[in-house]
């Protein structure tokens, strides 16, 4: 209904055409002529832009005037892909744009692909925020992000020869989707020395003096809410110099080079996404990022604050800040001292402020993901900021001991400074303290922080500053956009596309489960998804493989608590059964296509082994005549979030294999279901949750459970560990040199044979090869199988990300929906 009200939509597909023509003649200074799908791509997008900035502008006023909460999501990463697809949708002018386009002579589809991904993250984490901002966006809720505009997102992987090997990802070279603001710019303070004095009242004043100075300039990013007119914004930061352009002194005097190296210094701190996915590597220049962006986004929230012209203690009712991971905790010191040194607030006041300003989502228990700074850097880059953690840790210290006297290793235990050499920040304690509300991203792994990496926490504040919101996805991209044909068909039976913002109404579907034409409609959607995907295996790696057999995916970061390399180890188990058998008893095997995809980061020499193992293996199977389309293994180059819009609806069954209690959550697992794929998984993150919505008959789970994890590794280190036998026969396998030069795999091996098996790859390995066998004979039974895939689709409403912000918005922030009035 909005729609019809819309003010700023185009009228029709000529409204539209003329606009794309107006762009192409002026704004690119093209003629028609010469107009290419690129220049299609930049006229759309521009055309789709201006009525996007409408909307934007009426967001940002309604926003001011209401004086309402708002919400700031704090994320270092926004994993955000192509957006004029989603534009068009969320505008709700798609079909208008597709028929304006066929009339100039494009297919939508070619238009869309010449995007190039908004690439600022890693992984999970960052995706998730992207999700995020759309249902932020869509359920009406004011709110911004807030994050750094890395002039290089997520590394390019190419596999030559098997390697990965990275190449520098420029995505600005054209971005119709940002708004430099010169005008918005915030001088970011680093290094230099504080200096305390006596005030008449007997007050302290801490002055941070000298150092150097870094320019934050604002980039503006409307993120379109679905059906809705609502527009938010995500502002990213971007560093400059301080002093301008260039020395002119040092370029009049010849010293060109120098001349702009103030600049290019500046420059650096936003120039690179640091490639880490639940690793922390602790190098001096992540810490700067993570100040400037956090300082620049502070200032900017309390200068919004300051204008209302209301009283410091209804802060934390005009604004919630949630910290995604512990990236962004230094905005906790940094209000802190906002409050305390500029605003000249007392210490308690200021604190009470802080605390119930800000909300901590933690991501992961992996200990060498949990950040730590060490305290010299600190005191070099930070050093007022160094003196409030202090002062921050001494206050919450005493409290500890008065709730828990002479407990000297509690204070150790739950100390915000870790008493090491050197001694070092722990991020996450600061993170907890500082904020009201702890939650973790699955009910798993919200009860693991809670008895593991966190208990003492829950001893010293109570449990109910610890809760679980379960991650969510936005169907919005993820059923909409990836699968239009499911989507539609979805939307064919269960009356209109309202199941886009209800995802739950998707349980109207499963009266139709066994409705004839719906079945073969279902089949025959999956069917062409994975044609669509064998075409693309087919031109990026120039392997054919059979879109009948059954497709086996594992997309996502290489690591090893992933387990990539179980999984390849199963494919040469796989293979290696497939040659002991005489051709007739060959036939009967079920084919399949093994595929992979992700990347590992550029210093992590494990999961690079593990991408080579992965392509040599391919390399001897996908050439031995013996085998033929009974099982190919492919590795998909660069995975990134638009290749996962047209790998995921093509799965038959995804893998989701992690050691039991170490994948918080994992978000592709919820993608794969919606999409109509089946899982292989074991019981960890938010694969128990699906199983209880979807039931256990739609699942295939396997392997050692969370709660035995630490016994079995106790008995890896203290008792015996032998490698299971046909594990043992792939290592043999693989030793003899079937994939080449074994050497080149060896790391892989004696991390499961000699160095404790961390990850229970030989201790999960039975249960999974015989869970593999399972899913075969399932696939086999075609009518079961479909059966499977609509119940559990029908099933999923939980895991939307429009659930999730809800629960955000009710149990941790506090706020309310703010609907733009249609006009
Ligand atoms: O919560 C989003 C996502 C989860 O789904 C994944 O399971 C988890 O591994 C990921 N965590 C990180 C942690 N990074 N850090 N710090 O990316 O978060």
């Amino acid at each position: 209904a909005w729609l019809e009200h819309q003010t700023h939509g185009f009228k029709d597909k000529d409204g539209f055409e003329k606009e794309v023509v107006r762009h192409v003649e002026t704004t690119l200074a093209r003629s028609l002529y010469n107009c290419d799908e690129q220049a299609a791509y930049s006229a759309c997008s521009l055309a789709f832009r201006d009525r996007l900035i409408l909307e934007w502008n009426r967001t940002q006023q309604r926003q001011t005037f209401a004086d309402s909460k708002r919400v700031y999501y704090l994320s270092l990463e926004f994993l955000m892909g192509r957006a004029l697809d989603n534009a068009m949708l969320n505008i709700g002018q798609k079909d208008v744009a597709k028929a304006g386009l066929a009339d100039l002579g494009f297919r939508i589809e070619d238009v869309i692909e010449q995007e190039h991904d908004a690439a600022l993250g890693n992984g999970g984490l960052g995706r998730l925020a992207a999700c995020f901002l759309d249902s932020l966006a869509s359920l009406n809720y004011p709110a911004w992000g807030y994050g750094l505009r890395y002039r290089y997102g997520i590394f390019k992987q190419e596999i030559i020869d098997g390697y990965q090997v990275e190449v520098p990802d420029y995505w600005l070279d054209f971005n119709p989707w940002e708004f430099p603001r010169h005008d918005v710019t915030v001088d970011i303070q680093f290094y230099g020395h504080v200096t305390k004095r006596t005030d008449d009242n007997g007050k302290t004043i801490a002055t941070w003096e000298g150092g150097e100075i870094v320019k934050a300039v604002a980039y503006d990013v409307p993120i379109p809410g679905y059906a809705t007119p609502s527009t938010n914004n995500l502002r990213l930061w971007s560093s400059k110099a301080a002093s301008g352009e260039f020395d002119f002194q040092k370029f009049n005097s010849g010293d060109y080079e120098n001349s702009v190296a103030d600049q290019q210094r500046a420059e650096t701190i936003s120039a690179v996404l640091y490639p880490n996915d639940n690793l922390d590597r602790g190098k001096e220049l992540r810490l700067k990022q993570q100040y400037f962006w956090v300082a620049a986004s502070l200032y900017d929230i309390v200068r919004r604050f300051k204008k209302s012209k209301r009283a410091w203690k209804e802060f934390p009712d005009q604004v919630a800040i949630q910290l995604n991971d512990t990236h962004p905790t230094l905005a906790v010191v940094e209000l802190q001292r906002i409050l305390v040194d500029l605003e000249g607030l007392d210490w308690e006041e200021a604190w009470n402020i802080v605390t119930s300003t800000f909300g901590y989502t933690n991501h992961t228990v992996l200990p060498e993901a949990l950040e730590k700074w060490s305290v010299p850097l600190f005191q070099h880059l930070l050093p007022r900021h160094l003196q409030l953690i202090y002062d921050i840790n001494l206050f919450f210290l005493q409290s500890v001991e008065r709730k828990f006297p002479k407990d000297r290793d509690m204070l150790a235990r739950v100390s915000i400074i870790e008493e090491s050499q050197p001694k070092m920040i722990r991020m996450a304690h600061l993170a907890i303290v500082g904020s009201h509300k702890v939650n973790g991203v699955a009910e798993l792994h919200s009860d693991l922080i809670k008895t593991t990496i966190f208990k003492d926490f829950v001893e010293v504040f109570g449990p109910d500053k610890f809760t679980n919101v379960t991650n969510g996805i936005t169907p919005r991209r993820w059923l909409h956009q990836a699968n239009p044909r499911l989507s539609e068909l979805i939307s064919s039976k269960t009356g209109s596309n309202n199941f886009l913002k209800d995802l739950t109404e998707l349980a109207k579907i499963e009266h139709y489960k066994d409705d004839a034409d719906f079945r073969k409609e279902w089949a025959e959607i999956k069917y062409a998804n994975k044609v669509r995907l064998a075409k693309h295996i087919k031109n990026t790696t120039g392997v054919d493989v059979n879109p009948s057999a059954l497709f086996d995916v594992q997309v996502k970061r290489i690591h090893e608590y992933k387990r990539q390399q179980m999984n390849i180890f199963g494919v040469i188990h796989r293979y290696l059964t497939l040659k002991s058998l005489s051709p007739e008893e060959r036939k009967k095997f079920q084919p399949r296509v093994s595929i992979f995809g992700g990347k590992a980061a550029p210093g992590y020499w494990m999961a690079k082994q593990i991408i080579h193992l992965i392509n040599a293996v391919g390399a001897v199977v996908n050439n031995d005549k013996d085998i033929g389309d009974l099982l190919k293994v492919i590795f998909l180059e660069d995975y990134n979030v638009s290749k996962a819009e047209m790998i995921i609806p093509a799965s038959d069954i995804s893998e989701h294999i992690s050691t039991a209690g170490t994948e918080a959550s994992g978000t592709s697992n919820m993608k794969f279901v919606l999409n109509g794929g089946l899982i292989i998984g074991t019981c960890d993150g938010a694969n128990i949750e699906i199983t209880r919505e979807i039931g256990e008959q739609n699942i295939f789970l396997f392997g050692n459970l969370a709660e035995d994890v630490e016994d079995i590794r106790h008995n890896h280190t203290y008792g015996s560990h032998t490698v299971d036998p046909d594990l043992a026969k792939v290592f043999e396998a693989i030793e003899k040199g079937t994939f080449g030069e074994p050497n080149d795999f060896m790391g892989m091996i004696s991390a499961v044979r000699d160095h404790g098996d961390f990850y229970l790859v030989s201790d999960d390995f039975h249960s999974y090869i015989e869970t593999q066998e399972l899913v075969d004979k399932a696939y086999r039974d075609q009518d079961g199988w479909i059966t499977k895939s609509i119940e559990s689709v029908a099933r999923m409403g939980f895991f939307s990300s429009d659930r999730c912000i809800n629960e955000y918005a009710e149990g941790i922030w506090n706020i309310e929906p703010l609907p733009i009035k249609e006009q």
